[in-house]
Order: structure tokens, then sequence, then C-alpha cells
């Protein structure tokens, strides 16, 4: 039913309160209710919802019609929000409880009502403390590879996959992505924002042509092969966990991509941790214990996926013709080397461009911060560049540790 409650306009946390009262079974009669706003991401608002007297408690997540980070001088679709539900939905469906459970979405408000998952922390800010996730690897890898198959072409209908392209044609999003991870790094652009220290390091990346050839493929290959339905901005921060659990949250960037650019999210995530400790820590036994840390978790999450995606593989390809020998072999190895190109283009974008990462964010010292980030930068290019011969994933541990 339209009512003036549904007209879009950015909640206050009374307005928030109001709405929360007026879903029929969400809480109970009575409920005492707390609210707070508690985004502090790039792009919406995001509300604590909380029943005093029962304990009962939500998270609105509302979209705002421009990105939150820049203002409004920077509009951006609405559609976010519907994107972002209808991915929740099928990635629960695909790996139930890999996600937060969506209670109810209001396209006219861009809102989405959802589990509130408290009792986890962010993956970033627990990389930050130097805690370790043990089932991280198993849990995220089985994730990537049952909704990256379970969306292609591989195992859908050839009608219901392409369905499923539209259903996800998120052209706003993607653009931000294409520019912020594939262009703006390699030139001199205004909304770049980077440490004055790095400068030199910079400016050899925007005067390299070939890395520069390299990352132009690798956009092409975001903007042009419908693979499988992405998250489309899986880093640390879109991850939250406990020692036993893992849920990935913030799937508003979604749309049909290549396979890679989301594992690539993962890997260069927990690599820029990996630079980051440079300044995360002074005590270079622990660096270095949680360096091997970090590495171990980056082999296992491709290593996870793999032996899932295989699994999946034997039991639900039908199509005779992908069932050739030899083909899935060859299909993996290719998904691997994007991987790595696309971690390459994430490492880059978090050191030169606009939305940089606590990990190297939160280091104080500007000079020991550039050594961090020149570290992720040299990590970031070698990835880039040696992709195409990378066979095995432990290949990427020698292109890390020649760094450093
Ligand atoms: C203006 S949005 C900046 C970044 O935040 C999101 O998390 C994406 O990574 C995007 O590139
Ligand atoms: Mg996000």
């Amino acid at each position: 039913v339209e009512n003036s409650l549904s007209e879009y306009r950015p909640f206050t946390e009374q307005e928030a309160v109001e709405y929360a009262r007026s879903l029929p079974g969400l809480f109970p009669e009575g409920a005492l209710f707390e609210s707070r706003e508690i985004g502090d991401g790039n792009l919406n608002l995001v509300f604590h919802i909380q029943d005093q007297v029962s304990g009962k408690s939500v998270i609105f997540k509302q979209a705002l019609p421009y990105a939150r980070v820049v203002g409004e001088s920077w509009p951006l679709t609405l559609d976010r929000a519907r994107i972002e539900s209808e991915a929740l939905i099928t990635q629960d469906e695909l790996c139930p409880g890999s996600v937060p459970k969506v209670y109810h979405f209001d396209k006219n408000l861009a809102l989405t009502v959802m589990e509130d998952l408290s009792d986890h922390k962010i993956m970033r800010r627990g990389l930050i403390d130097r805690n370790r996730y043990k089932a991280f690897p198993r849990h995220i890898g089985r994730f990537m590879a049952r909704i990256l198959f379970f969306t292609s072409d591989y195992a859908l209908d050839f009608k219901v996959k392409k369905e499923k392209v539209a259903q996800f044609i998120n052209p706003e999003l993607c653009k931000i992505t294409e520019d912020l991870i594939f262009t703006d790094p390699y030139f001199d652009v205004p909304t770049n924002n980077f440490n004055p220290f790095i400068r030199d390091e910079v400016e050899l990346i925007w005067k390299d042509q070939e890395l520069r050839g390299e990352v132009a493929k690798l956009k092409a290959l975001f903007m042009t092969s419908a693979q499988a339905l992405l998250h489309g901005d899986l880093h640390t921060g879109s991850i939250m966990v406990t020692e036993s659990s893992t849920k990935v949250i913030d799937p508003e960037f979604a749309f049909y991509g290549p396979m890679g650019f989301d594992i690539g999210a993962v890997i260069a995530n927990l690599l820029l941790n990996y630079a980051g400790q440079e300044g995360l820590t002074d005590d270079v036994a622990e660096r270095g214990s949680y360096r091997t840390y970090l590495l171990d978790t980056a082999v296992n999450v491709w290593s996870t996926f793999e032996h899932e995606f295989l699994f999946l593989w034997e039991n639900h390809v039908k199509d005779e013709i992908f069932k050739t020998e030899g083909y899935v072999e060859e299909l993996l190895a290719q998904v691997l080397q994007e991987t790595i190109g696309f971690a390459g283009c994430k490492m880059i974008r978090r050191v030169i461009g606009l939305a940089g990462v606590a990990d190297l964010g939160l280091i104080e010292d500007e000079q020991v911060r550039a050594k961090a980030e020149i570290l992720a930068l040299q990590i970031g290019k070698e990835l880039v560049r040696k992709r195409e011969a990378v066979k095995r994933i432990g290949d990427i541990v020698k292109i890390v540790k020649e760094r450093v």
C-alpha cells in the first residue's frame, strides 16, 4: 500500500523506528525501540534498531540518492538497494546461512530490513587486530564456488541465465568500479587520494605503458564477461566473521561478471593487510608470523574454491560439451590467472585511488605508511604483470615474498 510512510526520504533515527513499528510481525507489541545510525561505509545509511524489552534487533540499510563519501554532487541510483536485496536472497538460496537474512524490502524507500550480525566483527577490523580465522577459507571458498558455479551457464538453464543477467544489470555501480579500479589510479586525476610520500612510486605507475596495457585487458574482461553473478565488492569490509562463522554482506555492486573478480577481491584484501602489517606492529616476529597466516589463508581460499567448484562440476554440469576431458581444468587455470590480475588491480586502487583501506590508513606515521603502501603497489603490479605465468596458487606466495 502506497502511503506517506513509504515515500522516499533518507530516514532519521526516529523515522526508522516508526517504520519498524509499522511492519507487522517484526517486533513484539510494546517494543521499546532504540535506533542508531551506524553506517561507516562509502555509500549508504545503516540503522541498528533494537527493542530494549525483548532484545530483538534488526538492521535497516537504506540507499541514499548519492554517494555518501562524496556527497550530493555524486548522484547514484537507488536501484542498488533492489540489486542488493535480490543478491542476498539468491546467495542465501545457493549457500544457506552465508549472508544476513532479508526480512523485508521496500523499493520506494530503497530500504532493506535484515538480520543483525552484531555478534560478528567486520573482518578488516579483525585482521588489523591480527586475529586468526581458521574456518574462513573454508567458508568463503565454498561460498564463492557455490554462488559462482550455480549462477553460471554451467549450471543454469540457458534462458534463466539470460534473465538473471538482465535482473542484475547494474551499470552505475559497475561504472564506479570501472573508473575507480581500472582507470583513475593509472592517471593523474583529482579523485585520486594518496600519501605524498609515495608520489615518486605513483608517477612510475602513471608512466608505465606496459602495466596500463595489462590493466586495460582486465578492465575489458570486467566489462564484457558475464560468467557468473558476482558479489562485486568482496573486500574484507564486506565480510563479517567470528571464529566459527563467516557472513558476506553488502552485495550492492552485484552483476554478471568474471568469476576471478570476486576471488581476486578476497585475496587482494588479505595481501593489503599483509602490506599494512609493516606499520601495524613493530614486533618483527609477530609480523612475520601473521604474514605467514595471511598467505596461507589466501592459498586456502583458492584451494577450497577450486575443490568445491570441481565437486559441483562433477555433480551438476549437464551440457555434454562442457564435460570434455580437460575443459574444467583449463577453465580453472584461466580463472586463477584472472583472479591474480584482478587482485593486483584491487591492491593498486586502494593505495592510489579515492577509497583507501584502514589496513593502511590506520598507520599514523606517514613515512612508515608509505613503506607499507609501496609494498602493496609493488605486489599489485607484480600480480598484474605475472598473472599469465601463474600455474598454481602457491605461485603468488613466491611473487609476494620476492617483494619484501
Ligand atoms: C564511491 S564508492 C567507493 C568504493 O566503495 C565501495 O566499497 C567500492 O569498493 C567502491 O569502489
Ligand atoms: Mg560496500
